[in-house]
């Protein structure tokens, strides 16, 4: 096996300036040359100062004129702005669960979907009161659907999977009136505070924002997660690779892009078809490869090893290869420009999905009923297309790292089982890594989450922190494009153990993992809540005392302030790369850096320098584990 070594930062922006000079041949426009027409940003917008919530306005708030037409202070005009993004947020990550829940009511064992982990939906079954004793599986599974569907609308109660946090978590909620309803009545009840002449309050403001964020957690995303893997399989450890070099020179190559698995799986399936693939042996190609950029990635690497292209910042890229036949997306974080970029290449892009119609695309409506056959029709397309490729523009970069991924919950738990060394048998569970965190050997752990925004280098932050952190110990856990950064640098690599501390080091060994474990795509931070909320549960300690924290280090989405606040609402210190828009206002932003851990146990920091961030992070784990006495 060949040397060991981490991709660099630079090495990646090599490799993209590279792509741009193949994409100006055809004159391809790029978010490069994007930013710089965009820059400087607005600075009302930046700071959250805007209001055009009626057409009276816009309102902007200055030191002139402090207040809106109506009145609002700039407190209330940020508070509602926050508590709209995250509204916007939560219903995206929600709504993708609601998806989940429907293609789970298609279960059918003769159908396109089948239940691929029984034993799961037993388990959550039991967990939700129902009766499984002698029921025909797929019974269940509709059964099961059904009351998923009705988490997102039922007018009384909280969300049921709120029971699996540790009791003091719970009362917490219970008594700042933050404990998730209906998930659609909270984001319909954030729209309804932030109409013009509602809620000016900012704690009133923030509040909604945490519930509405722990409606997603706790509710839709943590749904979308459970029943995916019920559909599609709970993630074991399985070898992949990632970074544009898993792109082929002489095969078919189908880029799965967005976040929902129901298109991406059935387009593997596919794929992996014998008759598909003599046709596209028959069009000159050696096979079909199927690749992933952004979280449908991160979900077809956790089920089927599908190689990582690459994340969100570099989904044009894949384009400017040269050598995609098609780009295929379902939903959320997908530029506009792929359309238009495509135009300039032979590449398909299909779009999949009523909720992300695009123009320049070919459109070809995915659902649950016609699954087998629009997946089959596009990955025909792709093979058809193979032969319109220009060889002078295909550029692959040959970059591409070993990652092993898979860590699910109960993954993580499987695998802890090497390194117990617990006197009592508590085989299962997760006493293992509580015994790490607590003699020392794991300083503690650091959940990796979000995106990229031009904001950062690319990828910097989240490689750089990553590294100092295990340097230090601290295991890390990370979904989304922030464990796409990682994989491609090499850091999902078993041999990154020898990046660790010693201690960390040795539980690698032990364990046979990464030091950074790959949880998932963005709605599977609901599989770091579990795991949190378990910790905490097994060392008798409240979530807010762990010794863990969570990191954004290059967010951009709606979705990511909906996952800060969840995260937050759930005791855990969230770290930030990038500003919300709130800095307008001192009282916003007191509470959010400070005021809810009153209420919470936890609040957020904001800390545009990476090192200092880092700083920061491992600082904090060193308080939380003096105050526990470890
Ligand atoms: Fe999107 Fe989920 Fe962000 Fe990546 S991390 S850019 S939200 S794909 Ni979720
Ligand atoms: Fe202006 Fe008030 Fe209308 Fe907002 S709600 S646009 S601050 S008048």
């Amino acid at each position: 096996m060949s040397e060991f070594k981490l991709t660099s930062v630079e090495e990646f922006e090599q490799a993209t300036n590279e792509l741009l000079e193949n994409g100006a041949k055809v004159g391809a426009d790029a978010w490069q040359f994007r930013v710089k027409n965009q820059t400087p940003h607005c600075k009302f917008g930046e700071q959250g100062t805007c209001c055009r919530i009626c057409t009276m306005g816009p309102c902007r708030i200055t030191p002139k004129a402090p207040r809106g037409i109506c009145g609002c202070d700039v407190h209330g005009i940020v508070g509602r702005n926050f508590l709209r993004f995250t509204a916007g947020g939560s219903a995206t990550h929600s709504d993708h669960g609601r998806e989940i829940c429907h293609t789970l009511h298609e279960a059918d064992p003769n159908g396109n979907y089948k239940v691929k982990d029984p034993e799961k939906l037993i388990r959550i079954a039991k967990e939700w009161g129902v009766e499984t004793e002698g029921k025909d599986i797929y019974d269940l599974a509709h059964e099961m659907s059904e009351l998923a569907l009705l988490e997102y609308g039922k007018p009384f109660g909280t969300q049921r999977f709120l029971k699996r946090a540790p009791q003091h978590t719970q009362e917490i909620w219970e008594r700042e009136e933050i404990a998730p309803r209906a998930i659609d009545r909270e984001v319909a009840c954030s729209l309804h505070m932030t109409h013009m002449g509602c809620s000016s309050l900012p704690e009133a403001l923030v509040r909604q924002s945490l519930r509405s964020g722990l409606s997603d957690g706790w509710g839709g995303s943590m749904m979308g997660t459970e029943f995916s893997d019920v559909l599609f399989g709970t993630p074991k450890p399985i070898e992949t690779e990632a970074n544009l070099g898993v792109m082929k020179e002489d095969e078919v190559n189908i880029i799965v892009h967005g976040h929902d698995p129901s298109l991406s799986e059935m387009i593997c399936e596919y794929a992996d078809d014998p008759e598909m693939i003599a046709y596209a042996k028959e069009m000159g190609a050696k096979g079909i490869n199927v690749a992933g950029v952004c979280c449908t990635s991160n979900e077809v690497a956790m089920r089927r090893g599908v190689p990582m292209a690459g994340n969100f910042l570099q989904q044009e890229n894949v384009v400017l290869t040269g050598a995609c036949e098609a780009i295929v997306v379902d939903v959320q974080c997908i530029f506009p420009a792929l359309g238009p970029l495509s135009k300039c290449f032979h590449t398909k892009f299909v779009t999949t999905s009523p909720i992300a119609q695009m123009p320049d695309a070919e459109y070809i409506r995915f659902n649950a009923k016609t699954a087998g056959e629009n997946a089959k029709a596009i990955v025909k397309m792709a093979i058809e297309n193979f032969k319109n490729r220009k060889p002078e523009l295909v550029h692959i970069p040959h970059m591409k790292q070993k990652a092993t991924v898979g860590y699910s919950f109960e993954s993580i738990i499987k695998t802890l089982d090497k390194v117990t060394n617990s006197q009592v048998d508590q085989t299962g569970t997760l006493m293992p890594l509580w015994q790490c965190v607590a003699s020392g050997v794991i300083r503690g752990a650091v959940a990796m989450v979000g995106c990229n925004n031009p904001k950062v280098r690319p990828d910097t932050a989240h490689i750089e922190l990553m590294k100092k952190l295990i340097a230090h110990d601290v295991i890390i856990v990370a979904s989304g494009c922030s464990a796409q950064a990682a994989a491609r640098a090499g850091l999902m690599d078993k041999r990154a153990k020898d990046l660790c501390g010693a201690g960390l080091k040795r539980v690698c060994e032990l364990a046979d993992i990464p030091p950074v474990l790959h949880m998932g795509s963005c709605v599977d931070i609901s599989r770091m809540m579990v795991l949190v909320a378990e910790l905490a549960k097994i060392g008798n300690v409240n979530i807010s005392q762990l010794p863990v924290v969570g990191c954004a280090p290059e967010w951009m989405s709606e979705k990511a302030v909906s996952i800060g606040n969840y995260v937050v609402a759930t005791g855990i210190d969230t770290y930030l790369g990038v500003e919300p828009y709130v800095s307008g206002s001192t009282e916003v932003t007191g509470l959010l850096t400070n005021g809810v851990r009153d209420w919470v146990e936890a609040a957020y920091t904001v800390e545009k320098d990476i090192d200092k961030l880092g700083d920061a992070m491992l600082a904090r784990i060193e308080e939380k584990r003096a105050a526990l006495g470890v």
